[in-house]
């Protein structure tokens, strides 16, 4: 049974600032959930929700109001569900998948640490250390960029993925393929383009990339289709990809030939995993994707991206990529370009109770002492 469940708001700097088409990130607002079963065992989620709605409708803020008002007060007394009807709760809520990720997720964490599993064991994984791919934001000119993208190789990332946006694409990608020929490079438009930039679009096409996401609307899966069909560069779909439904109607509209899988994107671990099996039954190769999320999102991506469909480079980077100093023990570091599931139960690292209470703005419980 779920005894009891908090909802805490928490502010983080980030060690640089991110930019992308959609915006500047220099301070992540991150909504954690802590779900509490009867002996007390604890199972924690992160919202990858941004603090404004360029990515998706989604953002902090809404979240908030989706969790603390509909979703949470319902869940002290519950029984706890198998992991396949976790979903049940919230399944009534209509949208809003980041929002009952957060759950969701929080309560795969909480049943594998009842099982006393770990998180990745539960999900199906093989709980093998994943190849590491960092994503990179905008920078104001080339030689910074080319500077960051050195740095990066060099640190041993496996893959580095470039946000691109009209006026920063061609010429700053042939810049980084006449330096880095043999590098495993990628770029991530987040749909900033139309289709009437194929020509400029074409022009990345002869650059040999492993992939451009999303380069068109997250409302384009048609559009996609028709630009896949005149480019040898695989389209991967990020944000045009909400749910399982949307993947079955990607693959069957050949929309895409890589989906990049975000679990706190798409509702939870349940929907993420029925992604994964659809893609790996039409052939189509996934890695997870990454929202900048802080050790407990990641623990969580990490253990998902062990499953077998997961079969490039995610964007799951060390703790240090973004903070100065992480929120869970022990924090995330590659080897070898690698990076694994950390042993012990659930998610199995340790929340810092005492930073996350530092760095609280607002909470509010429902079942527990004091709420
Ligand atoms: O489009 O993949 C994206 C970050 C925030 C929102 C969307 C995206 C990203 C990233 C960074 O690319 C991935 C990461 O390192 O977490
Ligand atoms: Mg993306």
């Amino acid at each position: 049974m779920i005894r009891g469940v908090e909802l805490s708001e928490i502010q983080l700097p980030m060690r640089e600032e991110f930019r992308s088409g959609a915006g500047v990130r220099k301070e992540r607002r991150v909504l954690l959930v802590r779900v509490v079963g009867e002996d007390g065992e604890e199972g924690w989620g992160e919202c990858v929700a941004g603090e404004d709605p360029s990515y998706t409708y989604e953002t902090t803020d809404t979240a908030w109001e989706m969790l603390s008002r509909f979703v949470l007060p319902g869940l002290p007394g519950r029984e706890i569900l198998a992991p396949d009807e976790i979903l049940g709760p919230v399944r009534w809520v209509r949208g809003h998948p980041m929002a009952k990720a957060t759950v969701e997720m929080a309560m795969w964490d909480l049943q594998a640490k009842e099982l006393g599993v770990p998180l990745w064991e539960l999900l199906g994984g093989s709980g093998k250390a994943v190849p590491v791919g960092v994503s990179l934001g905008l920078e104001p000119d080339d030689d910074a960029l080319l500077r960051r993208v050195e740095e990066y190789l060099s640190r041993g990332y496996t893959r580095i993925k470039l946000k691109i946006a009209p006026g920063r694409d061609v010429a700053m990608m042939r810049a980084v393929c006449d330096r880095f020929p043999d590098a495993p490079l990628s770029v991530d438009a987040n749909g900033g383009y139309s289709l009437e930039d194929e020509a400029r679009l074409r022009e990345l096409d002869d650059l040999g990339l492993l992939m451009v996401e999303q380069p068109l609307g997250h409302e384009d899966l048609r559009d996609h289709a028709q630009l896949q069909s005149r480019l040898r560069t695989p389209i991967c779909l990020d944000e045009s990809i909400r749910s399982p439904g949307d993947a079955r109607l990607a693959l069957e509209l050949e929309a895409c030939r890589v989906v990049n899988i975000k679990p706190g994107r798409v509702g939870g671990h349940g929907p993420a995993r029925e992604i994964h099996d659809l893609c790996r039954a039409a052939g189509i190769p996934v890695w997870c994707g990454g929202m900048l999320e802080t050790g407990i999102g990641r623990a969580h991506n990490i253990a998902l991206a062990t499953l077998p469909g997961f079969a490039l480079p995610g964007d799951v980077s060390e703790s240090r990529r973004y903070w100065d100093r992480d929120i869970v023990h022990p924090e995330f570091e590659m080897e070898g370009g690698r990076m694994g599931p950390p042993a012990g139960a659930g998610i199995g690292v340790e929340p810092d109770r005492l930073r996350i209470a530092n760095l609280t703005v607002r909470s509010v419980a429902f079942g527990l002492p004091g709420s």
